[in-house]
């Protein structure tokens, strides 16, 4: 049976486990990256490992999320990187050099190889035929010390692509028409692969485009073949020896069968406030828009500036809009400068930043009160650009040129001027060098950790216990975000390196007292939480467990877990159930008690768990989903107490 890219390159990695939908899977990892708002704990994570040097191909650090300086926080913890990735043996990417994934593809994409992220959009190198995946940063630290990353065997959903993209319609629209059949989980325990003759009109930034969303729709990864126009896109990054050809067999099978024609999609749009709730643009056209903002991992590539650029030349954006332009990447910027494309967007009225991810995250560019903004960004949680009741759609560079031309929601194809044809340039401005390599092993030896006084120590849990009698603090509904958990934006982003002091804003967004109800019973045995489908959606950022785990989180029972979120509650040491029967979630009400004997004994012999409802004098069963491996590290307390034997048992 031929095979597809995504066993191939699973295959060629294998180091534990069998290939068996759902079974456990160990694979070595070549390549990591890091950003900042999750970095900073990966190198105190590696500290606390006492790690010397790291043991991947490529290790690549970036700054890009924390780049408001307002006070000396931020640029403290940069300073802090800067000196860890010495210390350890790691690329740094200074800040001003632009979003961690498509510096990452530029400077270090490599078909055939693996990557490990401590950020859930880590995928978007499946656009040059990589297996890049999100992770928690502990489990990215792991990986920094040459650990197997582990992971259940997906299943491989083939998705061919058939016709091209009409005229207005780019791969934003592509993506957008996968979350609107499938939603915010359809992805959930699958990599999805593309193929077919639609590539050929897909270059390798718009693949970035589709395989960095990938990660709304729940998926562990996307990959696409490593073909003609990766090679050309490696050729332009001067590159082009990195190259392998990689593609699936013609004969190659796929678990799940999807096929999309690519002359059938229209501009879409996912409204307020979730990237699955996607329409055509044409069924919300006219309404007013507040501001149109470009840029961020989601859309990072040369067109998706170039593109904007060319509609606006010579013409205005409304008034009434504000026109936010976010480049992707100092090479990106320097090659738009060149071309004349920065001077439109200028011109027509666009507020120009620098190279990073800034508002996606909620790092400024917060949207006002009630009202619209246009965004090219990958996810529109509730909140999370910085306005608390925000209308956040997201859209492709089209749609968001043509609204702020128009000032309302506009439909690029009713614009009176014709599609600008833009092609990726063949010889970009490249610059390299603003990635600063890491030293000799000695040099790094010599290297102190500069730590500001914002860097916490992390901090340290015991084992699990054996028995909890533990209060339900929260009940929450489907589909919540880490985002809603442990939100970002400029207020919070700058305490990632510290946990009691980013503890304070757990739940906020959702319930502003879980902070101080938490802390008063953290002492008798910590609370619970009972949640819905989905649970922890979105982000890869460890803060979301380990936040509410140093506040007594010791329990979460849902309907339904997203993967990440999942593994790091088990990570810092706080169990995850499923409900046997959905219908108990009705039944529970925040205030029980919730009572659970015998833990080590029952998560060793099966996988099913009586819990006494204390409080109602009942029972319901509910059900663990860990591996022996998951279960060890559980009952340490997390992986870093695991890993820290286990690192020290290996000498
Ligand atoms: C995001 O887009 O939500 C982030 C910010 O990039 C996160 C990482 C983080 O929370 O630091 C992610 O996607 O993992």
């Amino acid at each position: 049976m031929g095979e597809n890219v995504a066993r191939k390159l699973i295959q060629a990695h294998l180091v534990e486990g069998e290939m068996q939908v759902g079974k456990e899977i160990g694979i070595r990892i070549d390549q990591t990256l890091t950003q900042d708002a999750t970095g900073t704990m990966v190198m105190l994570e590696l500290e606390a490992m006492k790690l010397d040097r790291v043991r991947t191909e490529i290790s690549a650090q970036y700054v890009d999320h924390n780049l408001i300086q307002a006070d000396s926080r931020n640029p403290d913890d940069h300073l802090f990187l800067e000196s860890a990735c010495r210390r350890f043996g790691v690329w740094f990417s200074r800040p001003g050099n632009g979003v961690s994934h498509p510096m990452h593809q530029e400077n270090f994409g490599k078909p055939g190889k693996t990557l490990l992220g401590s950020d859930s959009h880590t995928p978007s190198a499946g656009a040059v035929g990589m297996l890049a995946i999100g992770a928690g940063g502990l489990e990215v630290a792991m990986a920094m010390a040459g650990e197997p990353f582990f992971f259940r065997m997906p299943h491989i959903w083939g998705v061919k692509l058939t016709g091209s993209l009409p005229d207005w319609v780019s791969a934003k629209d592509l993506i957008l028409e996968m979350l609107r059949r499938h939603g915010v989980s359809g992805g959930g325990g699958r990599v999805i692969e593309y193929y077919g003759p639609g590539l050929d009109c897909l270059s390798t930034m718009d693949r970035h485009v589709i395989a960095n969303m990938g990660t709304e729709l729940g998926a562990t990864s996307t990959v696409f073949p490593s073909d003609r126009e990766v090679r050309r896109f490696l050729r332009g990054q001067g590159r082009e020896k990195d190259w392998i050809e990689l593609l699936a067999d013609p004969d190659a099978q796929y678990d799940v069968l999807e096929e999309i024609d690519l002359s059938q999609i229209e501009p879409l749009i996912a409204m307020p406030s979730s990237p699955g709730n996607v329409q055509p643009v044409r069924e919300v056209a006219g309404k007013r828009i507040y501001q149109s903002y470009l840029g961020s991992s989601a859309n990072p590539g040369y067109r998706d500036f170039a593109v904007p650029a060319e509609m606006v030349k010579g013409r205005r954006v409304h008034a009434g809009v504000s026109f936010d332009i976010n480049p992707a990447s100092r090479q990106i910027l320097e090659t738009l400068v060149r071309d004349n494309h920065l001077i439109s967007l200028i011109h027509a009225g666009g507020r120009i930043h620098q190279a990073g991810c800034n508002g996606c995250i909620g790092m400024g560019q917060a949207p006002a009160t009630n009202e619209i903004s246009l965004r090219t960004v990958p996810r529109n949680f509730p909140g999370r650009s910085g306005t608390r009741e925000d209308k956040v759609c997201l859209v492709s560079p089209e749609t968001a040129t043509a609204s702020a031309l128009k000032g309302m929601i506009t439909d690029p194809r009713t614009l009176d001027f014709p599609c600008p044809k833009i092609l990726e340039p063949e010889d970009p401005i490249l610059n390299g060098e603003m990635m600063q390599a890491p030293p000799s092993p000695e040099e790094s030896r010599n290297t102190d950790l500069r730590k500001g006084p914002n860097i916490a120590t992390l901090p340290t849990f015991d084992p699990f216990p054996v028995t909890i009698d533990i209060v339900v603090l929260l009940k929450v509904e489907d589909d919540i975000s880490t985002d809603e958990i442990m939100p970002a934006g400029s207020r919070v982003l700058p305490f990632r390196s510290n946990i009691p002091r980013i503890s304070e804003f757990c739940f906020e967004i959702i319930d502003d007292t879980y902070h101080d109800r938490a802390l008063k019973v953290r002492e008798q045995g910590g609370h619970a939480i009972i949640a819905a489908t989905n649970y922890g959606q979105g982000s890869s950022r460890e803060h979301a467990a380990l936040a509410p785990r140093y506040l007594g989180l010791r329990l979460v029972i849902a309907k339904g877990f997203a993967r990440i979120h999942w593994q790091n509650l088990i990570n810092f040491g706080v169990l995850p159930l499923t409900f046997t029967n959905e219908d108990d979630y009705e039944r529970l009400k925040q205030g029980d008690r919730l009572r659970l004997t015998d833990i080590h004994a029952r998560l060793q012999s099966g996988h099913h768990f009586e819990v006494e409802n204390t409080s109602r004098a009942s029972t319901f069963q509910a059900r663990h989903d860990l591996s022996p491996r998951q279960i060890e590290i559980l009952l340490k307390g997390g992986l870093v107490n695991w890993a820290r034997d286990r690192l020290n048992r290996a000498g």
